[in-house]
C-alpha cells in the first residue's frame, strides 16, 4: 500500500526529483496537496534551522508527519554564501539573476570549489530527525544546460565532464546533495520507524 509523505515545499521540481526518489510505495504530497498556501518564513541561519521551521509549522497546523528540506550552494571563495540565501540571492526568486550574481561575484576568482547541502527534517509524532547530504564539486565560468533549476547550469559535480543542468534528472538523482539526504531518510523510514 503506498504511504503518504507530507514534503513541505512549494517548489515543484523538488517534489518530482523526490517522489521519484522515493519510487512507488510512496506519494509525496507537497504543501498545496494539503491545501496550505502560506509561505512558512524561512529565518533561520542554517539549513536545518530552515528545514525544521518547515516541518515544525505542518506538524503544529495540521497534525501531520512531514518532512522538509532546506538546501542551497555554498561557494568556498564567497565565505560559503549564497548559502541559506540561495533562492533570493539577487533579491529576487530569478534563477537566472541568482546564478548571474554568483558568477560575477567569482570572476577572476581562481578558487572555484563549492558545494551543494541539504538538511532534511523529519517530524514524525513528537520527535524530531535529521538528515544531511553534500555534493562537492566546481563552478564553471559561464552556464550550460537547460535541464534542473538554481545553480544546476553552473555546477559541475566532482568527477564528472558535465554540469547538472546538462544531466537528465536521473543522472542527477544518482549523485546530487538532496540524494543522499534522501537515501538516508528512505534507511531510516525503512529500519521500521514508518509513517503514519
Ligand atoms: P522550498 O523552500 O519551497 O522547498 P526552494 O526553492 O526555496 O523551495 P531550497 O530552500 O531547498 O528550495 O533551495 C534554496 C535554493 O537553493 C533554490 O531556490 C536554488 O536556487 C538552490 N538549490 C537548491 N537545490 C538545488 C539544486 O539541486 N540545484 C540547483 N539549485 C539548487
Amino acid at each position: 500500500m503506498r504511504k503518504d509523505l507530507v514534503f513541505a515545499t512549494n517548489n515543484r521540481h523538488k517534489a518530482e526529483e523526490i517522489q521519484q526518489l522515493l519510487g512507488e510505495g510512496y506519494r509525496v504530497l507537497t504543501l498545496k496537496d494539503i491545501g496550505c498556501d502560506v509561505d512558512i518564513p524561512e529565518t533561520g541561519a542554517t539549513f536545518a534551522e530552515n528545514a525544521s521551521l518547515k516541518s515544525s509549522y505542518v506538524k503544529e497546523h495540521y497534525q501531520l508527519d512531514c518532512f522538509a528540506d532546506d538546501s542551497g550552494l555554498e561557494v568556498d571563495a564567497l565565505g560559503l554564501e549564497p548559502g541559506v540565501y540561495s533562492a533570493r540571492y539577487s533579491g529576487t526568486r530569478d534563477d537566472r539573476q541568482n546564478l548571474e550574481l554568483v558568477l560575477q561575484r567569482m570572476q577572476g576568482e581562481e578558487t572555484r570549489s563549492a558545494r551543494f547541502r541539504t538538511v532534511i527534517s523529519l517530524r514524525m509524532g513528537s520527535e524530531s530527525y535529521f538528515f544531511e547530504g553534500t555534493a562537492e564539486g566546481h563552478l564553471t565560468e559561464a552556464p550550460l544546460g537547460t535541464e534542473g533549476f538554481g545553480y544546476d547550469p553552473i555546477f559541475r559535480p566532482e568527477g564528472h565532464e558535465r554540469t547538472f543542468a546538462q544531466m537528465s534528472m536521473e543522472e542527477k538523482n544518482r549523485i546530487s546533495h538532496r540524494a543522499k539526504a534522501m537515501a538516508k531518510l528512505i534507511a531510516f523510514l525503512k529500519e521500521g520507524a514508518g509513517i503514519s
